[in-house]
């Protein structure tokens, strides 16, 4: 069984976070070390480590994640001059907690995606 992370802790309200959103398929939460003036997570409430992980049954929690994050985006103001809804998924992507995040980034222009 995969390990928890801290994300679970926020879930579960027994860390602090900014938390934003949350209904009993997902979470979202602000960026903890923000790089543009909007960062959320969008997180699925159920651990899922990786991209690679993710099962057919896990269709609802990840549709929720994308109608949250456009309700998120618009709340935020940023819908109209457009976003970047990103998944990093292990090394060369740099994943650095292992339960899958959607980050909403947006504020700014975000220049070319690729590094
Ligand atoms: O992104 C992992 C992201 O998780 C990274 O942008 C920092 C953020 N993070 C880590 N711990 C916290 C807490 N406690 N609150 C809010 N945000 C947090 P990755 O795609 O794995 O590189």
């Amino acid at each position: 069984m995969a390990e928890e992370t801290i994300f679970s802790k926020i879930i579960r309200r027994e860390i602090p976070a900014d938390i934003l959103f949350q209904d009993e398929l997902v979470t979202a939460f602000r960026d903890i070390s923000a790089q543009a003036p909007t960062h959320i997570l969008i997180i699925p409430n159920h651990l899922i480590p990786t991209a690679n992980d993710i099962k057919a049954s896990d269709e609802k929690a990840l549709g929720r994640m994308m109608s949250v994050a456009a309700k998120l985006a618009q709340e935020e103001g940023i819908a109209e001059d457009g976003y970047r809804l990103i998944m990093n998924c292990n090394e060369h992507a740099g994943q650095e907690v292992f339960h899958i995040h959607m980050h909403l980034v947006g504020g700014r222009s975000l220049g070319p995606m690729l590094s």
